[in-house]
């Protein structure tokens, strides 16, 4: 008997019942592939749609109750000449995030991709013909950054997709289906993106909500992801407690735990990697009118208090539908991307740090590197409860300058330099460890 199947006997002998978890079998390629991507902190969110042509989110289809037949003509006119994956990529580089995710297909049933399981799709529909996903994965890449695909498991077109769930409304659509060749539809096209597109990061589930307990027979559709691409991550947003098979546990616009959306579980995984997902605006697709941009230091506090929690940041943009991205993103990007580039140390390759997210801040930690960031605290001194491990010395991340401290058996106390104007977030690491100052 195997170490392992020894494991599952022992585990299921008691009768009691196992956490799903504990009977998920992971290969070596998944685990590695979980560790690269809770180091690679920092993700880039497209959507990008049929949606993006009217302005106004990626729900305009069932907010302004669309019918079928004329969704299909918005389709049809798609057309986005402007894009061009290369500046995408170059954006996101720019901007430091390690990973892409896209809308392979979001719950208007658009594929903005090639696919032979429907004519519905970005190059048999429009004048365009060109598979925008093959090219950003080539141009990915071609960059060493990966990509993941986000897929809808809810379907607003596709009249399979019965019965309906929650966000179902009178479209036109014929009042049966055949729910197994729905799911049959859905595996080959998860089929066609796990083989013609490379390697890529994974796949990114979306729409289970709508109708949670329909008999999804995930089981096989994650056993079939994992015999196409054993490293491919699958990153399922049905808001639940992770499932036998899955392997990070997403939170839409909170931060790990937190429940300001009022669809996040309060469950937070122990030993999956964790992802907060977040709109730069109130919009995951484009929107015309929404101005409500996040603020850079805002969007550095999401990026550290995410890392602070052990978890990954997958910021959002929505590209118009000529294909570009707008300034009010780019800028905030680029931004981001300046920061990290002096601070990014202390956020990439990190775990939570040993002092858990507080209002004023984070930490995280690399090894015996501990790095304190302190995000709004407007007093000299900042108390930190003990460490775990004494403090060697402590300095500031920019610029080096020592930082004083005192440390007793109640924690370590550090006496903060002033912000620099404009500085978001202070740093201070912490080298800990061997036998402490003398
Ligand atoms: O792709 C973006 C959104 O379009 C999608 N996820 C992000 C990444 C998303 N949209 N809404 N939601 C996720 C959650 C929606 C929950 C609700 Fe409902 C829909 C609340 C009310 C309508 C679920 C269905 C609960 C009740 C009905």
């Amino acid at each position: 008997m195997s170490r392992l199947a020894l494991v599952f006997t022992l585990l299921t002998l008691g009768g009691a019942p196992v956490r799903a978890q504990a009977r998920d079998a992971v290969s070596a390629e998944r685990v590695a592939a979980r560790r690269r991507f809770a180091d690679a902190k920092f993700g880039l969110f497209i959507h990008w749609g049929v949606y993006s042509q009217l302005g106004a989110g990626e729900w305009v289809m069932h907010n302004r109750k669309i019918a079928v037949a004329d969704y299909e003509s918005l389709a049809a006119t798609f057309n986005p000449t402007k894009f061009d994956a290369a500046t995408w990529v170059a954006l996101a580089r720019r901007a430091g995030v390690r990973y892409i995710t896209i809308t392979s297909r979001h719950h208007d049933g658009f594929s903005m991709f090639k696919t032979a399981q429907t004519p519905y799709n970005i190059v048999d529909w429009t004048a365009f013909k060109r598979d925008p996903l093959k090219e950003l994965a080539d141009a990915c890449r071609a960059d060493g950054l990966k990509l993941f695909f986000y897929y809808s498991q809810l379907d607003w077109h596709h009249p399979d997709y019965w019965p309906r769930g929650a966000t179902a409304w009178d479209n036109g659509r014929p009042d049966h289906g055949d729910w197994s060749r729905y799911l049959a539809f859905m595996n080959a096209q998860l089929t066609e993106l796990l083989t013609r597109y490379g390697a890529v990061g994974g796949i990114w589930f979306d729409g289970m909500w709508d109708k949670p307990d329909a008999p999804w027979q995930l089981d096989s559709t994650y056993a079939l992801i994992h015999r196409l691409q054993p490293a491919a991550l699958i990153i399922p947003n049905h808001h639940q407690q992770p499932r036998r098979g899955e392997d990070v546990q997403t939170f839409e616009q909170d931060l790990p735990g937190a429940n300001t959306a009022g669809f996040n579980t309060s469950y937070v995984s122990g030993d999956l990697p964790l992802e907060t997902s977040l709109t730069m605006n109130d919009s995951w697709g484009f929107n015309i009118t929404d101005k409500d941009f996040k603020s850079v230091s805002l969007l550095v506090g999401y990026l550290v208090r995410a890392a602070g929690n052990g978890g990954n940041l997958l910021l959002n943009v929505g590209p118009r539908p000529d294909g570009t991205i707008g300034p009010e993103f780019a800028a905030r990007l680029d931004s981001l991307g300046d920061w990290l580039g002096v601070y990014g140390t202390a956020i990439y390759g990190t775990r939570a740090g040993p002092v858990p997210p507080r209002s004023w801040g984070a930490s995280t930690r690399r090894g015996d590197t501990v790095f304190v960031h302190v995000l709004d605290w407007p007093d000299p001194l900042l108390a930190l409860p003990p460490l775990g491990a004494p403090v060697r010395t402590a300095y500031l991340l920019r610029g080096g300058a020592a930082v004083r401290f005192e440390a007793t058996a109640a924690g370590v106390t550090l006496a903060l330099p002033s912000a620099a104007a404009g500085e978001p977030d202070r740093v201070i690491v912490l080298v800990t460890g061997g036998r402490g100052p003398s």
